[in-house]
């Protein structure tokens, strides 16, 4: 079964990681260097079955990525809160209003310009993806950034068809000039993909992976991004390879992790792509149909901010 792979490496991180003080106070166990890799033939998807993985939060989140968007407004009025915590705990900093995230993210819907001011994450994974900014010179020894920047979704989904054999097939998240104006730097900061014959693979890097709580979103996510441009690019689905820098379990996830690690997998989730849109622009959460997915209960745990 495809999640054991998962499964171990949860075991290994919580068995063998080197205890560390991270950024967020929490403590996490950590080890640096892993692969995974996921077979997404005919229709296979790494989505978890040892707890209930909310993928159509996941593919939200994704789809918010690709329409270019760093704002949690749209998130929100769908439902979605794995982003709110950040600009929340921004808001409480500056104003000292001791607000909670459910009467802050109603209020991120309902009034546009507060949205404006409090909802935004800086040019994260949506900004870069589709719009990296690109300066030239003014002619005064001044640079001018271009009013559309480059599209590297788009470049993809061209160079996949018209030149499938290259090495370059890549989307990148770390701009490094940007980075001091993001919520968070970018946690799966780079896809490669890779077409072998008619296959389409996608080699991810995450240099700072949440086992628990991010991991099971970033692999569902990177099996969404490679079906929808094999689809767009007439190929198979061939391989992910996800691949982690700082691999982490945090302290306060103890519970979840003895939970999960007592349970066994079981099933086969199958992703379906109800139509074919006319671009990897267009698609909804309306064409994705997740099948054979009858997971374990979900199990809470604390994100740590
Ligand atoms: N920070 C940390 N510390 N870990 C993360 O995984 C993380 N992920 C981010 C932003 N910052 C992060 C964006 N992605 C959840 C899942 C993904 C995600 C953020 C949060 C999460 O809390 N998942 C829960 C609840 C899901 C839900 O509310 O729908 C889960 O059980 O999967
Ligand atoms: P860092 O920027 O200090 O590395 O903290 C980011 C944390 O968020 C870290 O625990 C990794 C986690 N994370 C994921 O695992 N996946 C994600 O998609 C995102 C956005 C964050």
């Amino acid at each position: 079964h495809f999640e054991w792979q998962y499964l171990a490496l949860m075991r290994r991180v919580w068995d063998e990681g080197s205890e560390r003080v991270d950024r967020t106070g929490v403590g996490t166990r950590s080890l640096f260097g892993a692969e995974l890799r996921f077979d997404l033939a005919e229709g296979r998807i790494p989505l978890l079955t040892t707890k209930r993985v909310y993928w159509k939060t996941a593919a939200r989140e994704f789809l918010w990525f690709l329409t270019g968007d760093t704002n949690i407004r749209a998130l929100c009025a769908q439902g979605v809160e794995i982003w709110t915590d950040w600009p929340l705990a921004h808001y409480r900093r500056e104003t000292g209003e001791d607000i909670s995230r459910k009467d802050f993210s109603a209020r991120i819907v309902a009034d546009a310009e507060f949205a404006a001011r409090w909802g935004d994450l800086g040019p994260v994974y949506g900004k870069q993806w589709v719009n990296w900014p690109i300066y030239e010179p003014a002619g005064d020894g001044l640079f001018r950034q271009r009013p559309q920047g480059v599209n590297q979704v788009a470049d993809l989904v061209r160079s996949l068809r018209e030149n499938p054999g290259s090495r370059r097939h890549i989307v990148e998240g770390w701009n490094v000039a940007e980075l001091d104006r993001m919520a968070l730097p970018p946690c799966h900061k780079s896809y490669q993909f890779h077409v072998d014959g008619r296959r389409l693979s996608c080699l991810l890097y995450q240099r700072s992976c949440d086992v628990a709580l991010g991991l099971p979103f970033n692999l569902f996510g990177a099996a969404l991004f490679t079906r929808m441009l094999a689809q767009q690019c007439d190929l198979e689905p061939g391989e992910l390879v996800w691949m982690g820098g700082d691999v982490h379990l945090y302290r306060n996830h103890a519970a979840l992790v003895h939970e999960q690690l007592n349970r066994l997998p079981a099933g086969s989730p199958r992703l379906e792509l109800a139509r074919r849109p006319d671009s990897i622009f267009a698609y909804g959460i309306e064409d994705f149909v997740v099948t054979g997915y009858a997971p374990q209960a979900a199990i809470a745990a604390p994100v740590a901010v």
